[in-house]
């Protein structure tokens, strides 16, 4: 049996609603989890809520209710929101859960019983914010080195544990252990961290200061630091979720996602704490990167905060969590806006998958009855067996080696790769071609044979990512994929697809027309400064992408009658034919545009010129008068190439 795979999210503050920052975090746990169960491990997904601490207890006040009532009234925020994108959590822990609680109490006893915490008194600056006391040298001309608030000198009488005793265990196993923390620059902050003296932590807060915690079970006039408290639900929560979860199965974890922000928590209080409390460690801690909105940190008193319920109504679950995990390197930081966003669904998933879907299901009904017809080895080039060998590779060593790193954005890059080879494959063998010759008919199925098997093994790639589209994808291409099956449990092989009954269904995702709604009220600056000129009318290769320019042949052209100027064009665009009207009659008569490879815009909406529609547009030099049409003289290429 392989090893369990027990993956962790943070667990959320229930301050205030969810985010796109917790929606990330999460989402990518899912990812892992859905992976790991299609190769038939034992999965085991927690991720929940940290409901103490003086962030709640505040947020509770200013709602003018008591802190259980808040936690309560927002818990379904967050549970909701983890339904809506598809988040398969097998677990989900409230650190207010009597039974959490009774957890925490038992190893701060057993801690304290080892003499590992101790009572002491204690000076220093205070961080509401961030509740954690700095020394002197740490506080930066009077304010927090982490959140840059006011500090605020406190002498407490404070329950201390001997963080500082596990400062060498701790670098040891960070040595003997390159993948403990990552990425690898991340590993060198907390090595960095650990070249100061460990100092000892603080796990208590006195509660005529904060009464919303865990009382210690040796003092109670005292709560529980809420970090001590929320740490422990990693291993708290196996004792007693439901679905039956083992600590001696599960533990220790494979990975804790976490945060960037929550690094130091989790490689270092949470570590020692568990050396302390002879637990072993965790095996991986991975610290994502930060999310930005338009440039700018996301915070409520900006206006900027994205509400994920908002994209998720506008675009779909999969289309945002496709987006979140294609556009930055996990690991990295990355910025939200909602170009970026529509530029990847109109490029990416419509004009890449949603197209060879669409293109495949509707060859196969219109050339095979309906039903994915078998390949024919007779019929069979290097293409064919190119596209298999590139599906292969895909699910079989690209994506486990590149999700085994976290890689997100390469595993979709490498899938990407196959859509769009996918694509070219049907633009080079053009079964609409074929079809019309009653002796093609064996290359015809096998064409649409690879192309049907190729979606198939798509299907599998795309799952974890965007579970509702593979469904989608298995239904329309007939294939009764069941996928809380282990699909990837033993290779899968070659050939499954035929037979299939394909059935229409509406496109994977319409495009989006850019000019929606702006991203969230953001203030404007009061006086903001002109762009320069040129700076203004630049786009972004994210616009660019969204014109879709493919090559075209000239079938016939003749003059719009009574006008000198325009010539109605029939072109062959790879996947169709198309009728397009273009100003350039001054310059060309039919008979020198008939034959020629030109390019053209392929998605632009219909409009009709002097009463005649036109499906698109040609590329032509000049400005009022046309100087030449763009074209390809030497080359021998395929109507519907993509021109980029
Ligand atoms: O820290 N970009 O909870 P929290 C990327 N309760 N990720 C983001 C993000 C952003 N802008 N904003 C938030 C806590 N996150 C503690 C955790 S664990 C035992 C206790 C994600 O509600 C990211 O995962 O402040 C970050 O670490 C986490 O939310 C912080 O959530």
């Amino acid at each position: 049996m392989p090893e369990p795979f027990y993956i962790t999210t943070p667990i959320y503050y229930v301050n205030d609603v969810p985010h796109i920052g917790h929606a990330y975090t999460t989402v990518a746990a899912d990812v892992l989890a859905r992976w790991h169960r299609l190769l038939g491990q034992e999965v085991f997904f927690l991720t929940g809520l940290d409901e103490h601490g003086q962030k709640v207890q505040q947020a509770a006040a200013k709602a003018g209710i008591a802190p259980q009532e808040h936690c309560d009234r927002l818990t379904p925020q967050f549970q909701t929101l983890w339904q809506k994108l598809d988040v398969s959590n097998d677990g989900f822990i409230r650190t207010t859960d009597a039974r959490h609680q009774a957890v925490v109490q038992r190893f701060l006893r057993q801690l304290h019983d080892a003499g590992l915490i101790y009572r002491a008194e204690y000076t220093g600056w205070y961080c509401t914010f961030d509740e954690r006391f700095w020394t002197e040298k740490d506080v930066d001309a009077g304010r927090c080195p982490d959140c840059h608030r006011p500090v605020e000198q406190l002498s407490e009488i404070n329950y201390f544990f001997r963080m500082s005793r596990f400062q060498q265990r701790l670098l040891d196993h960070l040595d003997a252990n390159p993948a403990f923390i990552r990425p690898e620059s991340r590993r060198n902050e907390v090595l960095g961290f650990l070249q100061k003296p460990l100092e000892d932590l603080s796990i208590s807060r006195p509660k005529s200061r904060l009464s919303w915690g865990i009382e210690l079970p040796f003092d109670t006039d005292y709560v529980t630091y809420v970090w001590f408290d929320a740490l422990v639900n990693y291993v708290s929560a196996l004792e007693y979720l439901p679905a039956q979860p083992s600590i001696d199965r599960l533990w220790p974890a494979t990975v804790h996602l976490v945060g960037k922000d929550i690094l130091t928590t989790h490689a270092v209080y949470w570590t020692t704490m568990l050396m302390a409390m002879e637990i072993p460690l965790p095996r991986t801690i991975f610290a994502h990167g930060w999310w930005t909105v338009d440039g700018e940190k996301m915070s409520k008193s900006r206006g900027n905060v994205i509400d994920p319920y908002a994209v998720v109504d506008q675009f779909g679950a999969d289309a945002f969590r496709y987006f979140m995990l294609r556009e930055i390197p996990f690991g990295q930081d990355g910025d939200f806006s909602r170009e970026s966003l529509i530029g990847r669904i109109n490029a990416d998933l419509a004009n890449g998958l949603g197209n060879l879907l669409s293109r495949t299901v509707t060859l196969i009904q219109r050339c095979c009855q309906g039903m994915v017809p078998a390949p024919d080895p007779s019929a069979m080039t290097e293409l064919d067996t190119g596209l298999q060998a590139a599906a292969e590779a895909l699910i079989h060593t690209t994506m486990p080696q590149h999700l085994r790193r976290m890689e997100f954005n390469r595993t979709l890059e490498a899938t990407w790769g196959l859509v769009q080879l996918g694509n070219q494959y049907i633009d080079k063998t053009a079964p609409w071609v074929l079809a019309k010759d009653p002796a093609a008919t064996p290359r015809l199925r096998t064409v649409l044979f690879h192309a049907a098997e190729t979606l198939r093994f798509l299907c599998l790639a795309a799952y974890p990512f965007m579970p509702q589209t593979a469904e989608e994808m298995a239904r329309q291409l007939g294939l009764g994929l069941d996928f809380s099956q282990a699909l990837l449990k033993a290779p899968i092989v070659w050939g499954g697809a035929s037979g299939a009954t394909v059935v229409k269904g509406k496109a994977l995702f319409p495009r989006v027309e850019a000019v929606a709604t702006p991203s969230p009220a953001k203030p404007q600056p009061e006086a903001a400064a002109p762009l320069a000129q040129d700076e203004d009318s630049r786009i972004g290769i994210q616009d660019f992408q969204k014109v879709e320019l493919k090559v075209a042949k000239v079938l016939t052209a003749e003059r719009v009658p009574k006008s000198n100027k325009l010539l109605k064009l029939q072109v062959d665009i790879g996947s169709e034919q198309r009728q397009i009207v273009a100003g350039i009659g001054k310059k060309y008569g039919p008979e020198d545009v008939v034959g020629k490879t030109i390019v053209v815009v392929a998605n632009l909406k219909p409009a009709k010129l002097m009463g005649v529609e036109s499906q698109g547009m040609v590329l032509a030099a000049g400005d009022a008068e046309v100087q030449g049409l763009v074209t390809f003289e030497d080359q021998e290429l395929e109507p519907g190439t993509r021109v980029k």
